[in-house]
């Protein structure tokens, strides 16, 4: 591991808290919540973390979470992935978490809204690290869901930064939730959303300009699209890329193919992220390196992506002051 990417303070913004949950911990909540697994030990698990596509992941992702049951459960969860971030020295990270795929399962926004916030708190305490918490929708559900769980977010309302779009691309385009992200926007949310992953680059014009998403989650299309790679340099629109989530979930099929140095050339703010890393081989530090290696970038080109992050989070101008 290169010193100059393990000593560089970073900031994550596209980290799912389902995401990190790693297969010694879904045994232990299984054991302490009643559950039977459909795999022996952890290492039969592990070895289940093998992706087509982003489909075959998702499956894998949901059944996972079942174990996902109390406050005390998303707080384990994300005080799990803070000590691991800490270690990486992130220093600031936003976080998405999925209601829909819990409250499917019987278990209430509060229970995970509040575990998840009491976790940050603890962190923001001992380690002055800071957050910001963002819900997603699941796109694969319905915008009749949407809505009603935007409804059951406003006694959290305080708690929650943004909204944002998550789950399967393909032929869930981000007109679906045009109507969903109006009202969010007029309760105040700040509007991101995955597109571009392994959808087309018109799904990124869709989320900007008829969601009014201020980042976009992924965004590697853009790379197909020249008028939009120009349109997002010029605007300074953030893309949150996942090095090894691209390369696990087949989008790419080298690191070499990431196109970051495409994007570095053209002026696009984009940011280095990990995603679901305890599904994609590793946190941030690791996504950092094996995106080094694979496109034999410089120590500058690193400093840059990680300042790039800097400019694309939710912090105040006087709150970024304290990252390094
Ligand atoms: C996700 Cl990698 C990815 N893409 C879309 N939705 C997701 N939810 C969790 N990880
Ligand atoms: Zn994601």
């Amino acid at each position: 591991m290169s010193n100059f990417i393990s000593d560089l303070p970073k900031v994550e913004l596209h980290l799912h808290i389902e995401g990190t949950l790693e297969p010694e911990l879904v045994f232990a909540l299984a054991k302490r919540n009643g559950i039977t697994l459909n795999y022996l030990d952890e290492s039969a698990l592990q070895a289940a973390y093998q992706f087509d596509d982003l489909q075959s992941f998702l499956n894998v992702y949901y059944s996972g979470m079942q174990v996902l049951l109390t406050e005390q459960d998303f707080f384990d969860l994300t005080w799990a992935y803070l000590v691991r971030s800490h270690a990486d020295k992130v220093r600031h990270v936003e976080i998405f978490f999925d209601p829909q795929a819990h409250l499917e399962r019987g278990v209430p926004m509060a229970a995970v809204v509040e575990g998840i916030v009491r976790a940050l708190e603890q962190a923001r305490q001992q380690w002055g690290l800071t957050s910001r918490l963002i819900m997603s929708f699941l796109r694969h559900l319905s915008e009749d869901s949407a809505f009603e769980t935007l409804g059951l977010a406003e006694p959290f309302r305080h708690h929650l930064s943004g909204v944002g779009l998550d789950s399967a691309e393909k032929g869930n385009p981000p007109t679906k939730f045009a109507r969903v992200y109006a009202a969010a926007l007029e309760q105040g949310y700040r509007l991101v959303a995955h597109a571009g992953e392994e959808g087309p680059a018109s799904y990124i014009r869709d989320a900007l300009d008829i969601l009014g998403v201020e980042r976009i989650d992924h965004g590697v299309a853009a790379i197909t699209d020249p008028p939009l790679m120009a349109r997002l340099a010029q605007e300074r629109i953030p893309l949150t890329v996942c090095p090894l989530s691209n390369l696990k979930l087949k989008v790419i099929n080298h690191m070499s193919e990431l196109p970051i140095p495409q994007f570095l050339a053209a002026g696009v703010c984009v940011t280095i992220n990990s995603d679901d890393p305890a599904y994609f081989g590793g946190y941030m530090n690791a996504n950092y390196q094996a995106l080094q290696e694979g496109l034999n970038l410089s120590d500058e080109n690193i400093l840059e992506l990680a300042l790039n992050s800097v400019e694309a989070c939710w912090l105040s101008p006087e709150e970024k002051a304290h990252l390094a």
